[in-house]
């Protein structure tokens, strides 16, 4: 694959507490803050990681497994970053070498490196046309379809609770005319990157789940344009999405463009996250340093820009190592784009960050597009006491994703349950956010602990995977 391009990657956590950010505010501008840019506290912070913390953001690289038995290379990781990005070691070739066999070894490693520094993970990548093991590249349809939620389901479900942002699915843009990227994986059908995402979601609620993708920095590009049209489209029809990724591999073919923040903006303005997660700049000197300074400042710029990450340490260590594209050389000196990066970090100035949880959002509109919900929610409200489940189903051939909702009635809900019947031959493999009863026929699925209680008129979602055709018609809610 020649990356004569631009890609992306990112990730960290907050070694230390990100100081309040000087904000001033007049009353009443509140909710309209997210678009006025603040000045947050210039800070004097020595390292990448706690000068991106003192803004609220964090600072990255992408590491490998094999190199952290290098004292220089873990001297600089350690020193300064608080997020890391497995370069390789998660990718589906490493994780599932042989099919439903599961090798963690190397990826496990930096994981636990990352923990006992106080560094957060991004986990890259669930689903990639690129990577895939033998098997899976001469897989088609309905069994590719399944092993890639079998892998999702796997993987994310290994490391839920410790990745604090998933590529759930990389580089599925062409890279001209913006349009979907051919593959094995497109096509087994046009809404298999939404299935990713609801099968990551289910696996590991915790996790910022992230679109990522390369040349789609310059918001005039058609491919940037192709992925901004798919998240406001998963968006408005409640797809599970809570970033996107910008790789952001720069060189003489594929420029920092001026609109950069713009583009960063535009994304964020959609409701998601946007992160820098590949960074890396060709060129020496002045005029890298200078590029690699406009990427920060256009990040702090972004309220919803969470942080960036380098792809590599020392200019040795990338995978275009003769660009000389990294912040330290080979023998691990900062480079005059160190001190840019350090210096704009700490100049702040821009905008502080909000706080952004992934959530579940449900749909806004119209359900998701191979199946239409099995029933419409009451025109009217349920009487007191009483609750209804609406269902969104997103079916493949194959095999099926359904969110419920629960809305309580005219009184609150101490305990709910909700039964669906499953056409013969389908079956439940897991749910999330409910225990299920049964796998086949009819299936009951009752509240857990955290979602139990629903205000009155309020409600709360859960969701189940199965094989099969997803269950058609109404679901009956229970109260109590
Ligand atoms: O840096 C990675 C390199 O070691 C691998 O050989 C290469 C194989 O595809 O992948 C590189 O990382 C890529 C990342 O996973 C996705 N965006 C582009 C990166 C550079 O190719």
């Amino acid at each position: 694959m020649d990356k004569v391009l631009a890609r992306d990657s990112g990730s960290a956590a907050a070694r230390s507490r990100p100081r309040a950010a000087v904000v001033s505010i007049v009353a009443g501008a509140a909710a309209v803050a997210a678009t006025i840019a603040v000045a947050t506290s210039a800070s004097a912070g020595t390292t990448l990681g706690a000068s991106a913390a003192e803004q609220g953001r964090y600072f990255g690289t992408a590491v490998a497994a094999f190199k952290l038995s290098d004292s220089t290379y873990v001297g600089i990781l350690n020193r300064e970053f608080n997020m890391v990005t497995p370069e390789n070691e998660m990718k589906w070739d490493a994780t599932e070498p042989s099919q439903n066999q599961f090798n963690y070894t190397s990826a496990d490693r930096i994981v636990a490196h990352a923990q006992a520094n106080g560094m957060r993970v991004r986990g890259h990548a669930l689903a990639w046309y690129a990577q895939q093991p033998g098997w899976a590249q001469n897989l088609s349809g309905t069994a590719l379809r399944n092993a890639m939620v079998n892998h999702i389901t796997q993987v994310a479900t290994h490391y839920k609770g410790k990745i604090y942002a998933w590529d759930v699915v990389n580089e599925a843009y062409a890279d001209s005319g913006g349009g979907r990227r051919d593959s094995n994986l497109q096509r087994t059908g046009n809404d298999w990157i939404e299935v990713a995402f609801r099968t990551a979601r289910a696996a590991d609620p915790g996790a910022k789940l992230c679109y990522n993708d390369y040349n789609t920095d310059n918001w005039t590009w058609a491919k940037t344009q192709g992925v901004y049209n798919m998240v406001k489209d998963f968006k408005a029809r409640g797809v599970p999405i809570d970033c996107v990724g910008f790789q952001s591999h720069f060189n003489s073919g594929s420029p920092y463009p001026s609109n950069y923040r713009t583009t960063l903006q535009n994304f964020a303005d959609l409701g998601v996250d946007v992160q820098i997660t590949e960074l890396d700049i060709e060129g020496s000197g002045s005029a890298q340093a200078t590029t690699y300074g406009n990427v920060v400042k256009d990040c702090l710029a972004v309220a919803r820009c969470n942080g960036i990450t380098v792809w590599g340490i020392r200019d040795s260590d990338s995978w275009r190592a003769s660009g000389t594209p990294l912040l330290f050389d080979g023998n691990g000196n900062k480079k005059a784009a160190y001190t840019s990066v350090l210096n704009a970090l700490n100049a702040g100035g821009t905008t502080p960050p909000t706080s952004t949880p992934p959530t579940t959002t449900p749909p806004t509109s119209t359900p998701p597009t191979t199946t239409p919900p099995t029933s419409e929610p009451p025109s009217t409200p349920p009487p007191a006491g009483a609750c209804t489940a609406t269902l969104t189903t997103n079916q493949w051939q194959g095999g099926f994703v359904t969110t419920v909702r629960v809305t309580a009635g005219g009184s609150p809900l101490n305990g709910w349950s909700v039964s669906v019947t499953l056409p013969a031959g389908s079956s439940v493999t897991n749910a999330w956010s409910a225990q299920a009863s049964g796998s086949s026929g009819a299936v009951t699925f009752r509240n857990v602990d955290y979602n139990r209680q629903v205000g009155a008129g309020g409600s709360t979602e859960f969701g189940f995977q199965g094989t099969g055709t997803a269950p058609a018609g109404t679901a009956s809610c229970t109260a109590g």
